[in-house]
């Protein structure tokens, strides 16, 4: 038995050394050490042979097993580094040539038309302003002269992190803003009157989900206060929007709408840009809303240190989700935020 082990190291040895390339190199791999390979059986016949010899003639052959295992792996990578020696010394090997292509992302809807928008205003004098997402209770809410018992401080669509307080606690509860509102209040609290900007962002509702409402979605706020400023000013500011938005003017109509942070309050429909008489993004109507907006209330001027007596403002804020919906056609708002790269690449670099 220890004979033909030793023979088995031997001609193992010899054989890996003599493999000219990959191929033979795994034959010789599973002749030697496959399931029915030379050395299982001489491990198989083990069994017959005297128990006092058994341990030493065990030992023997795991010491063979390792060095041909050694032996095979160190002639493989030899042939590896041959063989790329010889690709790169061959006359087929352009150095010059492209590497293949690389996959390369695109900007999200999102992102594209909050740009667009963003180039436009700045266009306009505004600022692009930012908020904190994580918001209290006091900017959110009461400097925007939003009544302690109105429904939307309900925790059925606020999502609070700290629970809305009365008394000591007001003004400290903090929640997930609701709308990019709050930008107002710390923008004029910031930098004061006379001021042009605009503020996307993330907003977050208690909500369930549909093909139009999401739990999370993108807004983006305009605010500008000045001496004189009136609702022409306002619908100019929109109608520049929409022009920027969709290339051309769109015929628009106002709508009395409430919001207590604006007085008067109004929604901007536009006539569907889709369709002449009715589809279904319009839903038949041939009007689609756009964007609520109004005068800035007196009160929220009055909360951010500004004298409604010198200053007055427009606010709006445009459904920037709904926006890009309509600009790209997407059906269903909850693609938006999906991840989902079947939806992500309909939108190449
Ligand atoms: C507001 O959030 C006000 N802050 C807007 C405003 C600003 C009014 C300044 C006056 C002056 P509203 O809740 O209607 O308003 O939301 C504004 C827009 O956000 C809607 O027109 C709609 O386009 C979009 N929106 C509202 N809820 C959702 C939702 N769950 N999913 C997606 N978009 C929504």
């Amino acid at each position: 038995m220890r004979e033909r082990l030793e023979e088995l190291r031997r001609h193992g040895l010899a054989a890996v050394e003599g493999a000219s390339d990959e191929d033979a190199l795994r034959a010789q791999e599973i002749q030697l050490l496959g399931r029915n390979g030379a050395l299982t059986v001489l491990l198989r016949e083990l069994g017959s042979v005297p128990a006092e010899q058994r341990p030493q003639l065990g030992a023997a052959a795991n010491q063979i097993k390792d060095a041909l295992a050694a032996a095979i792996g160190a002639r493989r990578e030899a042939l590896r580094q041959a063989s790329l020696q010889r690709e790169l010394s061959g006359a087929g090997f352009d150095a010059s040539l492209p590497g293949p292509p690389l996959p390369s992302g695109g900007l999200h809807p999102l992102t594209r038309v909050s740009r667009e928008l963003e180039d436009l205003f700045t266009s306009m004098g505004y600022r692009v302003l930012d908020g904190p997402e994580v918001e209290t209770e006091e900017h959110n809410f009461d400097a925007l002269n939003i009544p302690q018992d109105h429904p939307a401080r309900d925790a059925f669509d606020t999502i609070w992190v700290t629970p809305p307080g009365s008394g000591a606690a007001r003004g400290g509860a903090v929640c997930l803003r609701t709308h990019t509102s709050p930008v107002q209040v710390r923008a004029l609290r910031r930098f004061g009157a006379p001021l042009r900007a605009i503020a996307p962002g993330r907003v977050f509702r208690q909500e369930t989900q549909d093909a139009s409402h999401d739990h999370t979605f993108h807004q983006m706020e305009g605010l500008v206060v000045d001496r004189g400023v009136g609702v022409a000013h306002m619908l100019h500011a929109m109608h520049a929007l929409l022009e920027g938005l969709f290339g051309r003017q769109l015929e628009t109509r106002l709508r009395p709408g409430y919001f207590p942070f604006v007085e008067p309050g109004f929604e901007l429909d536009a006539r569907c840009p889709f369709c002449s008489g009715g589809c279904r993004v319009c839903k038949q109507s041939t009007w689609v809303e756009l964007m609520p907006g109004g005068l800035v209330h007196p009160n929220v001027l009055r909360a951010c240190n500004v004298d409604p007596e010198v200053y007055s403002g427009f606010a709006f804020g445009l459904g920037l989700s709904r926006i890009a919906m309509l600009r790209y056609g997407i059906d269903d708002i909850r693609w938006m935020l999906s991840g989902d790269l079947r939806f992500l690449s309909q939108f190449p670099a």
